[in-house]
């Protein structure tokens, strides 16, 4: 755990009780503060009270008067569409609005950092797709390099929770949008954009404010190393806003649609090979297509930027190449959990959206492809742009008819999972892939995407078993 600093003595309100939230409250108690927590679930604040935290109903007139700081958990809006009632009366009382971003960006060096040949170093990740890839990517690579590493943030555990930095040790924190905007302490060594496309919109009021949201990891802290996917508008946009010209190596370029050229440093992946340039010079080259973990575009775009984040920290070429081909991969993310009779069965349930689900249909050959679920805003027709490889597709969801008719490729309507499972296998042909890419919410059916993922994982195993 990292003890909070800074606020020892004082009351600081904990809004949200969930991964972030728990682990905020106990960081601030460790760090001497008095946690006031709440969480709109009655279910969340017994938790919180069974581990001794005291809750008090932060909705109420004058619950701030005592309060230094409120700390909001990122799955509650803070701005858009409205703030939730705790965060609107902070703002009414004049209290700071943070998050435990914010607080792990000011209680992260310690005194003993004074005796360190190499003080920790902190690579944060965003981007709209393949910032959990890539943190885990680079996670991996200094790991089999022998570098102490720590994955924390979006990816699943909170950012508070890990251990203090040890001496040349990293922290990889993969951070959303929901975070970078809140965060009023960002200040990460290394700052890393892969993508922009549309997301979470109604949270930030837009494309403008999400990406606003995203810019704000590298325009407040100044990180000494930008790597930044350039092949979007807004990515070129934050690589110039950042560089003091083309030569400017504080920059590194990444690209999977083009050969990047220039003085600078740039990384960039086409028909499978990844190159590095710099000065001018070639300094490394990776054969990308005979990594199993890293298939198609869209990984060979995180694994650019991975390769660059590593670069920047010294690794060479060679160790990194060695690490991504040991890359296990990480659930719900192009993940194959099954080869059978010549088919392959892969989970990407966590793509959620349309840009993701566009990349895993570009992935595979000869597709099977289970989609559907809860329409996110902007509509799926640009899905049919990219259905040149699927055989058939399998729809899902409750509003699985509406989603079938906007798709061109001959479509079924299966509604559950078990049903699209069970046709897609019946109609399988060995050297066919069955692609979960639901280029949709799962909430009509799920909790969460990882729960569908394993549902689909479930039924395919069972099947195979049979
Ligand atoms: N809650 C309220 N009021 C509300 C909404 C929620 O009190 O109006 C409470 C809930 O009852 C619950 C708690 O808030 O007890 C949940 O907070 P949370 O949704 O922020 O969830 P955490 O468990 O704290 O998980 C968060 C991130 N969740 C979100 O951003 C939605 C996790 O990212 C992250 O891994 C974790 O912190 C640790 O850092 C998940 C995610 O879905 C994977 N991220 C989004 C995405 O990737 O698209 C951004």
């Amino acid at each position: 755990m990292i003890p909070v600093k800074g606020f020892a003595g004082q009351k600081v309100a904990v809004l949200g009780l969930g991964r972030s939230g728990l682990a905020t409250a106990r960081a601030l108690r460790t760090g001497g503060a008095e946690p006031v927590c709440w969480d709109d679930n009655p279910a969340a604040r017994e938790t919180a009270k069974g581990e001794g935290f005291t809750c008090a109903d932060l909705r109420k007139h004058g619950a701030f008067y005592d309060i230094a700081s409120l700390i909001v958990s990122p799955g509650i809006p803070h701005l858009y569409p409205e703030p939730n009632p705790v965060v609107a009366a902070a703002l009414d009382a004049g209290v700071p609005v943070d998050n435990d971003i914010g607080l792990f960006f000011r209680s992260f060096a310690g005194p003993e950092w004074n005796n360190y040949d190499t003080p920790p170093r902190v690579i944060a990740v965003t981007g709209s797709n393949g910032k959990s890839t890539t943190a885990a990517l680079i996670h991996h690579i200094l790991t089999e390099a022998g570098r102490e590493a720590q994955l924390a943030g979006n990816i699943g555990r909170g950012v508070l929770d890990i251990d203090p930095g040890g001496d040349g040790s990293v922290v990889v924190l993969e951070l959303s949008s929901y975070q970078t905007e809140l965060a009023r302490a960002l200040t990460p060594d290394v700052a890393v954009f892969t993508n922009l496309s549309p997301d979470h919109l109604d949270r930030h009021g837009g494309m403008g404010g999400y990406f606003a949201a995203k810019r704000r990891l590298f325009a407040e802290g100044g990180p000494d190393r930008a790597i930044i996917g350039v092949d979007e508008t807004e990515g070129a946009f934050l690589a110039g806003q950042m560089s003091e010209g083309p030569s400017d190596d504080r920059v590194i370029r990444i690209s999977v649609a083009r050969k990047l050229t220039g003085p600078g440093w740039q990384v960039f992946a086409r028909k499978g090979f990844l190159s590095e340039y710099r000065k001018g010079r070639q300094a490394g080259s990776i054969d990308l297509r005979a990594i199993k973990g890293l298939p198609g575009a869209h990984n060979h775009q995180n694994a650019c930027a991975a390769y660059a984040a590593c670069r920047s920290l010294g690794l060479a070429p060679r160790v990194i190449e060695d690490a991504l081909h040991s890359y296990p991969g990480l659930p719900h993310r192009s993940q194959i959990i099954a080869e059978a009779d010549g088919v392959t069965y892969v989970n990407d349930s966590k793509a959620t959206n349309v840009d993701s689900a566009l990349k895993a249909l570009m992935a595979f050959k000869k597709i099977r492809w289970i989609c559907g679920g809860l329409e996110k805003e902007g509509g799926i027709s640009a899905l049919n742009t990219a259905t040149g490889e699927v055989i058939k597709a399998y729809v899902i969801g409750r509003e699985a008819a509406g989603f079938a008719m906007q798709l061109e490729a001959d479509t079924q309507v299966c509604t559950t999972m078990s049903e699209a499972v069970a046709q897609a296998m019946e109609d399988a042909e060995a050297g066919d892939t069955v692609l979960l890419a639901p280029a949709a919410a799962s909430f009509d059916q799920y909790d969460n995407f990882e729960q569908r993922g394993d549902d689909f994982a479930t039924q395919v195993r069972r099947r195979l078993a049979e």
